[in-house]
């Protein structure tokens, strides 16, 4: 079968249960002998994963992945506890997986708005410390965590969620001590800590208008700027129903215009209720029944949904993968997914690329199959 073939092949989208049965072997492709030729294949490795306790999430990983990205390790709290207390264990550990496996390594996040140590951006009476009290903490932060994993981490976000919606700053304590100022100057950080690093900003709703100007607009200040900035990182927390496909690729083909790459950085789908469209962690909702209705398995007529709308995304990463360097699901099975607690704690929720059982999702295998065929 050749390259267009398979694409229209992958557009029907539609005969998943011709294969739903089929046991993958060891012998047959991984999703990265797939799609390797079109961008990287990363997923979010948990610390489970990253210390290799979790074999079968492992085994996974090596077959079908040839990025990793850490999903909580590199984070603030965890590897910056205290103003003169940095603690690299898992980071290092992360890392050291990643370079085991061959794999392109990523680190997620140096400025982040959320799971920040609570001492980054006051002083000991709890105000906020001054623009330059900030910039100097925000420069030791990067330099120290960049430099650390210099040449062995391929790129990072430098900052994450720092843009709303409708277009306007997080009032984060970032922006609030240092304005606008406080992107440009990460930026600059971590390109002077690691010249060779690419460097990423990385939002969610990213398919949403005034967010999409506002991000269009900062890469190219930042560009004008002379500071680098390799890719604009669309995570990708989706649902079935949301967001509208052609504004996600109306964003996609916005940001790749800018002339940087783009990524999908933090890829899944939600099978359940949609409550409210934001992965923002602190946006939480009590917990009802209604909202959990499939805590044993997901029922076929909604699977069979979820699969052809995930098909439907990844024929539009390959539609443009001329501009997408990497997509990268937020987790390997659903069982560890972020989603089953957010936004409402304890649901039972379907969002990734493999099952609880390690299995391949249809759409997964309906990908695998197709390179199987064409070799
Ligand atoms: O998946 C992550 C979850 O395990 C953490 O509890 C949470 C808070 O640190 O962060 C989740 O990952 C977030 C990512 O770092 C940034 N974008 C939104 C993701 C989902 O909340």
């Amino acid at each position: 079968m050749n390259r267009k073939k398979i694409f229209c092949f992958l557009l029907t989208g539609a005969a998943f249960s011709a294969c739903a049965t089929r046991q993958v072997t060891t012998e047959e492709p991984g999703l990265k002998s797939v799609l390797g030729d079109k961008f990287l294949v990363g997923v979010a490795l948990n610390t489970h994963q990253s210390s290799g306790r979790d074999t079968a999430a492992v085994r996974i990983v090596q077959r079908h992945f040839n990025s990793i990205v850490a999903e909580n390790c590199m984070k603030c709290q965890v590897i910056h506890p205290q103003e003169d207390r940095y603690d690299f264990r898992q980071a290092d550990e992360f890392v050291k997986f990643g370079e085991e496996n061959g794999m392109a390594v990523i680190g997620h996040c140096l400025i982040w708005h959320s799971q920040l140590a609570p001492w980054f951006c006051v002083d000991k009476e709890g105000c906020n410390v001054s623009a330059e009290i900030l910039k100097q903490r925000m420069k030791d932060h990067i330099t120290t965590i960049v430099s650390r994993y210099r040449g062995r981490i391929k790129g990072w976000d430098v900052v994450n969620e720092a843009i709303m919606e409708d277009g306007s700053y997080r009032q984060s304590k970032f922006y609030e001590i240092l304005g606008e100022s406080f992107i440009s100057l990460a930026f600059q950080y971590a390109q002077e800590a690691d010249p060779d690093a690419e460097l990423y900003y990385n939002d969610y709703n990213m398919h949403t208008p005034g967010k999409r100007r506002t991000v269009v607009k900062l890469v190219n200040d930042l560009r004008a700027a002379g500071l680098r900035i390799t890719a604009v990182g669309m995570q990708g927390h989706v649902g079935m129903d949301y967001p509208d496909l052609d504004e996600f690729e109306q964003s996609l083909q916005a940001y790749a215009a800018t002339g940087v790459k783009v990524m999908i950085t933090e890829w899944d789908m939600s099978a359940l209720p949609m409550v409210n469209h934001t992965a923002n962690v602190s946006d939480t909702v009590a917990f009802r029944k209604a909202l959990n209705p499939y805590p044993e398995a997901l029922p076929d007529s909604v699977s069979d949904r979820w699969n052809a709308k995930m098909t439907a995304y990844m024929n539009l990463f390959i539609k443009h993968a001329d501009v997408i360097s990497r997509v990268t699901a937020w987790g390997v099975s659903d069982g560890d997914s972020w989603k089953n607690d957010f936004p409402v704690h304890g649901r039972t929720d379907y969002a990734l690329l493999f099952d609880r059982n390690y299995q391949p999702k249809p759409f997964v295998k309906e990908l695998l199959n197709t390179k199987s065929e064409a070799y």
